[in-house]
């Protein structure tokens, strides 16, 4: 039985100076020096991250490298490896995979887990964090700290909250507590400037935040301000959301009357593959096409799908000679009437949450 929103038990799972820690563990070299990964000073680099010793200088993420040279002049600058990182995510999240089908990655080194259904550990969500991070240090030398809690916004708090390599539970009991004594700007959505806005209004706390009804934060804050009556409140929803990736896309039809030949079916491809074309530009995601299918159901309902795998792009000439190929080669194994054609693409499978990191490595130099 699926859980009431009232019981889940979420975790949220943050690796510790993620990028860093991937090096200094592969460099023993840089074990206790401040080191961190990012692009050099002279081409005005930005830092990625830096480890804890680095940290102690007032070093951190996304700051220019110069100044960080500045503020810690021995910090030892390691070029960012993006094919590493991704590496120690994916063996994480096969770690992750062992306690939950419900995996939310929000970047490459942290995750949601709903492990409401999850029977390992005697149920334990405490016991399954401690376990989980076990795991990833014993498979990848790398240090993770978790949140435990019975939503997403507590867990992803109490994460924070015994950095690094450490875990905090808010058991459903405290979750009211925790939360009226947190800093409103620790409300995810909260920025700086409503951060000022709520100070000015004597509002230090997400407590001081529940003197205000719903209307009044929501004449306030928009719509915005709905979700802060509840978040203050420790109440959030939202449920944890795998990324589907998308494995395949495909338009199909059936006849009114059975095609004869497969010079019948290929008079049908035009249309099809313009459906195809316009299903493949609505999606939000960009996949990069990595075959491509047909699927013929003869009239007694017997099924052959016929595939071809390489790099395609969208080439309306290619693409359509390539799938008449496909065509006719299947219709050569039924050879007698069909009732449905169908005509697909298989993906290759981004990491989505990799690519947007991209485009913070395409700083460097
Ligand atoms: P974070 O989890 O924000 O940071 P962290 O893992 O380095 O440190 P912490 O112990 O505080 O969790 O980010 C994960 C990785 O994402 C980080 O190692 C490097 C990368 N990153 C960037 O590339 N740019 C950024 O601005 C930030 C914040 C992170
Ligand atoms: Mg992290």
């Amino acid at each position: 039985m699926s859980a009431t929103i009232k019981n889940r038990k979420i975790l949220h799972i943050d690796m510790d100076c993620f990028y860093a820690a991937v090096e200094v563990r592969d460099d023993p070299r840089l074990r206790g020096k401040p080191v961190a990964v990012g692009g050099r000073a002279s081409g005005r680099g930005v830092l990625t991250t830096a480890n804890y010793e680095a940290r102690q200088f007032g070093v951190s993420s996304a700051m220019p490298t110069a100044t960080a040279l500045r503020k810690c002049p021995e910090l030892i600058l390691v070029p960012v490896q993006m094919d590493k990182y991704r590496q120690a995510s994916q063996a994480i999240h096969k770690i992750f995979a062992d306690y939950s089908e419900k995996i939310e990655p929000l970047s490459l080194d942290e995750a949601f887990l709903d492990v409401t259904d999850c029977e390992r550990c005697d149920g334990s969500a405490t016991r399954i964090a401690a376990e989980i991070r076990q795991r990833i240090w014993q498979d990848q030398q790398l240090t993770a700290s978790a949140g435990i809690s019975v939503n997403k916004f507590v867990a992803k708090v109490a994460s924070d909250w015994n950095k690094p390599n450490g875990q905090t539970v808010i058991p459903p009991e405290q979750v009211d507590a925790f939360v009226a004594a947190l800093p409103v700007g620790k409300v995810f959505g909260v920025g700086k400037v409503t951060e000022a806005k709520l100070h000015d209004l004597q509002v230090n706390t997400c407590g001081d935040l529940r003197r205000f009804t719903e209307l009044e934060l929501q004449q306030r804050f928009g719509s915005f301000g709905a979700r802060l009556y509840r978040l203050c409140r420790g109440i959030d929803n939202r449920p944890v959301r795998p990324n589907r990736v998308r494995k395949s896309l495909s338009v199909e039809r059936t006849f009114a009357e059975d095609r004869a030949d497969s010079a019948a079916l290929l008079e049908q491809l035009p249309e099809l593959l313009v459906e195809l074309e316009r299903r493949y530009a609505k999606q939000q995601k960009r996949y990069a096409i990595n075959g491509i299918f047909v699927k013929l159901k003869f009239h007694d309902f017997q099924t052959t799908t016929m595939e071809h795998s390489g790099r395609y792009f969208w080439d309306q000439a290619l693409l359509r000679r390539e799938f008449a190929q496909l065509i006719e080669q299947a219709w050569l194994r039924g050879q007698r009437p069909v009732r449905l054609l169908g005509l697909g693409f298989r993906f290759v499978e981004l990491d989505t949450a990799a690519n947007q990191l991209d485009l913070f490595t395409n700083a460097e130099d």
